[in-house]
């Protein structure tokens, strides 16, 4: 336990269960003393983390409703925590969608629905949430989003989310140009492969791991709790001199030619 984030209220979007990266990231910022405020799509997602967080004798300071496929529901959500908490200090983003049809063969058979969708839901939603906090960060704040190697590279099945992805880095930049005159930053977590409910099912997850323990320089694959003390940083003062950055948590795979 430590005190780097006392006092500050931090939003979390994207836990779905125990195995999220969101909740990697609930537990060290928690430990760090923040005061965390959830957001869920799904009902599911939401009984899921009460139970996490009772478990692990965590108080929520309030659980919200966001689809960020909806603008209504974004602006309810920030509304709420606005009237409910006030000011808010950080934002975790850790939230992406693409139909699992599309994760799998040829880049170029990706429907225009489908590439809208993953670009919506993976990217613009930085964009829209980004907008509904930082009139809540009236004493400056931090932004965190997740993504992946794939945006940088070509890597078999990540396909369509590998541009959204691309999409999602480039919205960092562009951010944190904008809010950065308001002490906001904006950075970006690039994760090494986690089984987490997303990967579950997509082609191809578990030959990703097992190059990493061949060809990564720490030979090992990375888990949530490394995502989540990287993150820690990003929201912390630790970091205060960076933004605009994709830092890879990836046991230094992303060097290697
Ligand atoms: P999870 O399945 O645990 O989390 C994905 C989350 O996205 C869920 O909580 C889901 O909420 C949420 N979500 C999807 N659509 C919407 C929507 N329309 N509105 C609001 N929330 C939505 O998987 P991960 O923890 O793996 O994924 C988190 C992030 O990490 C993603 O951006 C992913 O791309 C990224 N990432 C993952 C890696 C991995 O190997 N797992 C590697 C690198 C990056 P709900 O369940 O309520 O629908
Ligand atoms: C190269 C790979 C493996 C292939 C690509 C995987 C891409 C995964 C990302 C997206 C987010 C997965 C996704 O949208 C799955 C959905 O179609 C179906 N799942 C769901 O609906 C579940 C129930 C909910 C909770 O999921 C969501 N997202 O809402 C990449 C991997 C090595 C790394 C990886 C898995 C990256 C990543 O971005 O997640």
């Amino acid at each position: 336990m430590s005190d780097l984030l006392k006092g500050k209220n931090i939003v979390v979007m994207g836990v779905a269960n125990q195995r999220s990266i969101a909740w990697g990231i609930t537990k060290s910022l928690h430990n760090a003393g923040a005061n965390l405020i959830f957001t869920n799509r799904q009902e599911r997602s939401y009984k899921k983390l009460v139970k996490l967080l009772e478990e692990n004798g965590i108080e929520a300071k309030l659980i919200v409703t966001c689809d960020v496929a909806s603008d209504e529901s974004i602006q309810s959500a920030f509304s709420e925590i606005k009237d409910k908490v006030g000011v808010i200090h950080g934002l975790v983003h850790s939230v992406a969608f693409a139909n699992k049809e599309e994760l799998k063969g040829e880049y170029a058979d990706t429907s225009r629905d489908g590439f809208l969708l993953a670009q919506e839901i993976s990217a613009y939603s930085l964009v829209a949430v980004t907008k509904a906090a930082k009139e809540l960060m009236t004493e400056g704040g931090s932004i965190v989003t997740q993504t992946y190697l794939g945006a940088e590279r070509v890597i078999k099945n990540y396909n369509v989310m590998g541009v959204a992805k691309a999409s999602l880095e480039a919205s960092v930049r562009y951010l944190a140009e904008d809010v950065g005159k308001y002490g906001i930053r904006v950075n970006a977590v690039s994760a090494g492969p986690i089984r987490t409910l997303s990967a579950k099912g997509v082609s191809g997850f578990n030959e990703k791991t097992s190059v990493i323990t061949e060809k990564a320089p720490l030979r090992r694959n990375i888990d949530q709790d490394q995502v989540g003390d990287a993150t820690l940083f990003f929201m912390s003062e630790l970091s205060r001199g960076i933004t605009g950055e994709v830092l890879h948590v990836d046991s230094g795979y992303h060097i290697i030619g």
